[in-house]
């Protein structure tokens, strides 16, 4: 039998590949141990008194989303916080809970890397005891600048040297790409170590199976509704073959079941968040899934443009969202393409 390969030795491996030096395995590390605390913290639910909203005297918290925060929204940014400030792998930290990005401070020495973190995503799901996630994605810091910003953070998909997610289900899994394959760890609890147990997942070309929160039907631009449209039609439309849907409301838990068994995950334009430019975040929500995505032989697109490929022009910018089975993601392209084709 062969010895089970953990986390750490996975990355050992790398770093003798050449793939990734010291500083980037601490990092990945560092990232880890802190989801171990999350995936503790988020287990406890009710009888560690993480749930429900955050803030004080009957006011809530909001973010710079002008989202409530959860308590565990505002926990989980805390232990990813504390975790990385003085290891010196990092250069600066951005955040969903963070209006700014925050540089390392000048107590601890600055490493090379910026990480990106959604610290806990599907917080609608975190009081109702369905799975929920962290997202993070690294980029390197640019040469030569001592004192990063966010505009320093503004750098395209394609330059993220790492990325992954740690899914909070019914087992704690992480899901990591350093540019070399998609793998997944899963937390062997008694332990408190994650062990290899998908090397190199392929999405499937093809699907059958997509996800979207259908609610929004009617607030869809005209590409998308004549997609979906024909995907509902099944066999009596020009899909020829009918579909299946499932929607989470937590990106970490549809994406992983896409990277698992194949899917489209898509969060649309839509009317009502147009004018924001979507719902989900492209530089710690899109990107990291797209790379892991891309990695695992699927696409990842806003319906108009290769997702990797989009100009960041803020920390906290939105993006429309369609990701998974190749095949699939190049039928949702299309008819944008077509319809912006007629004018
Ligand atoms: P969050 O980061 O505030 O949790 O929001 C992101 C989440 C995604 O995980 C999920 O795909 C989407 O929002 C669900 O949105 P909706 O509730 O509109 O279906
Ligand atoms: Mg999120």
């Amino acid at each position: 039998m062969t010895p089970p390969v953990s986390l750490t030795r996975y990355l050992i491996e790398e770093q003798r590949a050449g793939r990734i030096n010291a500083d980037l395995r601490l990092l990945i590390e560092v990232v880890a141990r802190a989801c171990k605390s999350i995936s503790i913290a988020v287990g406890k639910g009710a009888l560690g008194g993480v749930l429900g909203d955050a803030g004080s005297g009957g006011r809530a918290s909001i973010n710079i989303q002008g989202e409530a925060q959860k308590k565990l929204d505002v926990l989980s940014n805390e232990i990813l916080l504390e975790a990385n400030a003085w290891g010196g792998h990092l250069a600066a930290l951005a955040s969903e809970e963070m209006d700014v990005s925050l540089p390392i401070s000048d107590d601890y020495p600055r490493g090379n890397y910026l990480l990106l973190f959604d610290p806990l995503d599907g917080s609608s799901n975190i009081d109702v005891n369905v799975s929920v996630g962290t997202i993070f994605s690294v980029l390197r810091c640019p040469e030569g600048v001592s004192e990063p910003r966010d505009e320093h953070f503004l750098q395209p998909g394609t330059a993220q040297v790492a990325a992954g997610y740690c899914v909070y289900g019914p087992s704690t899994m992480l899901v990591l790409t350093v540019g070399n394959g998609t793998h997944a760890f899963t937390l062997d609890r008694e332990i408190g170590s994650f062990v290899l147990t998908a090397r190199g997942m392929r999405i499937p070309e093809e699907t059958r199976e997509f996800a979207v929160n259908m609610s929004n039907q009617r607030f869809w631009e005209p590409p998308m509704q004549a997609y979906v449209g024909d995907l509902l039609a099944g066999k009596d439309g020009p899909r020829g073959k009918d579909f299946n849907m499932r929607w989470v409301a937590s990106m970490v838990a549809d994406v992983h079941r896409i990277l698992t068994r194949g899917g489209i995950f898509s969060y649309p334009l839509d009317s009502k968040c147009a004018a924001k430019g979507g719902k989900l975040r492209l530089m710690y929500e899109a990107n990291p899934m797209a790379f892991l995505v891309e990695q695992a032989g699927g696409a990842a697109s806003t319906g108009r443009q290769r997702m990797l490929e989009v100009q960041p022009t803020g920390l906290h910018q939105r993006v429309p969202v369609f990701l998974g089975s190749r095949q699939e993601v190049e039928a949702a392209v299309r008819y944008h393409r077509e319809h912006d084709a007629r004018g």
